[in-house]
C-alpha cells in the first residue's frame, strides 16, 4: 500500500520528481546522496490523507515559518541517492506535514524516512514564496558540474558576470532561465547563513542561485521547470568551456542581438 495508490495527480506529482532526479544522476550532477528537492504538494492533499495517523513523532524544523501553517511537502530523504529515487521514490523520501504551530513536522507516508539535512533551508524558501504569494511550489539543489566549476573562479562571482556570459552563449538561455543566475558566496552545507543567503538572492529575484564551489539552488512552478533553468544555465557554461578548449574565447552574442531577443521575448530587463 502506497499513499499514492488512486491519488493520480499526487502520483503524477511524485513521479516527475524521480523522473527529474533520473536526469539529475544521468547528468553527472547527484553524485552519491549529493543534492536534494522539495515540493510543496498542498493543492493535491484529500480529506483521505488529513485523516491518517502520523508515522513518525513530531520533529522540529529549528525555526517557526508561519506561512506553512497545514502545507505538506514531498521530500528526498537524509542520504538517500537520487539514482535509487528515481526508481523508487516512495522508499528514497517521504510525504511530511507540518504541524499546526508551524515549528514542527510530521511525516505521514510511506515509510519513516527523515527529510534532507537541507529541509530547514527548503522550508525556509518555501515560507517566503508562499508568503509572497508566489506560484512556485518546487525546489531543488543540484551539483552541475560546469557551473560549479565556473564559481571557482572570482571574476565569476561578481553580480551578474556570469548571468551575462551565460546568456550570451545561446539565445534560448535568457529566453529560459530570464533572471539569470544569483551569487551566494560559499558558506558551509546546511547552514542557517546559507538559507538566509538564499532567500535573500531569490528575493533580489532570482530563480536559480549559485551556491559557490558547492552547486545550485533552484526554485519555480515545478520540479521539471525549476530543473530546466539549471539546465539550460549549464548548457551555456558547457558551451562556454567547449569554445576554451577549443583555443578560443567565445564571442557571445552582441548586446544589440541580446537586446533584440528582450524585445521580442519580452523579458525582464
Ligand atoms: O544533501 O548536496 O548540500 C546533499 C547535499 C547537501
Ligand atoms: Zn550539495
Amino acid at each position: 500500500m502506497s499513499i499514492l495508490d488512486n491519488r493520480e495527480t499526487l502520483a503524477k506529482q511524485i513521479w516527475q520528481v524521480a523522473e527529474v532526479a533520473g536526469y539529475l544522476w544521468q547528468k553527472g550532477w547527484a553524485e552519491r546522496n549529493g543534492g536534494n528537492i522539495t515540493v510543496n504538494i498542498t493543492e493535491y492533499v484529500d480529506d483521505g490523507m488529513r485523516k491518517m495517523e502520523a508515522i513518525s513523532e513530531a520533529r522540529p524544523i529549528g525555526t517557526v515559518l508561519p506561512h506553512l501553517k497545514g502545507c505538506w511537502f514531498y521530500c528526498k530523504g537524509t542520504q538517500r541517492r537520487m539514482r535509487d529515487l528515481a526508481r523508487a521514490p516512495m522508499d528514497n523520501g517521504s510525504i511530511i506535514r507540518i504541524t499546526d504551530d508551524c515549528a514542527h513536522y510530521e511525516i505521514v507516508a510511506d515509510n519513516p524516512i527523515a527529510p534532507t539535512s537541507e529541509l530547514p533551508s527548503h522550508l525556509a524558501v518555501h515560507d517566503y514564496l508562499l508568503g509572497k504569494g508566489s506560484p512556485y511550489r518546487a525546489s531543488l539543489h543540484t551539483h552541475p558540474i560546469e557551473l560549479v566549476a565556473m564559481s571557482h573562479n572570482p571574476k565569476y562571482l561578481e553580480k551578474d558576470v556570469l548571468t551575462k556570459l551565460l546568456w550570451s552563449m545561446i539565445p534560448e538561455t535568457k529566453a529560459f532561465a530570464p533572471r539569470g543566475l544569483g551569487i551566494v558566496p560559499y558558506m558551509m552545507p546546511s547552514s542557517k547563513e546559507l538559507a538566509d543567503a538564499t532567500i535573500k538572492a531569490i528575493n533580489e529575484d532570482y530563480d536559480v542561485v549559485m551556491w559557490e564551489k558547492h552547486g545550485v539552488f533552484a526554485v519555480d512552478t515545478d520540479i521539471m521547470a525549476a530543473f530546466d533553468q539549471v539546465d539550460v544555465l549549464n548548457k551555456s557554461a558547457n558551451i562556454y568551456m567547449c569554445a576554451r578548449s577549443m583555443g578560443f574565447e567565445p564571442d557571445g552574442m552582441t548586446d544589440a542581438a541580446m537586446q533584440e531577443l528582450t524585445d521580442v521575448f519580452k523579458l525582464p530587463k
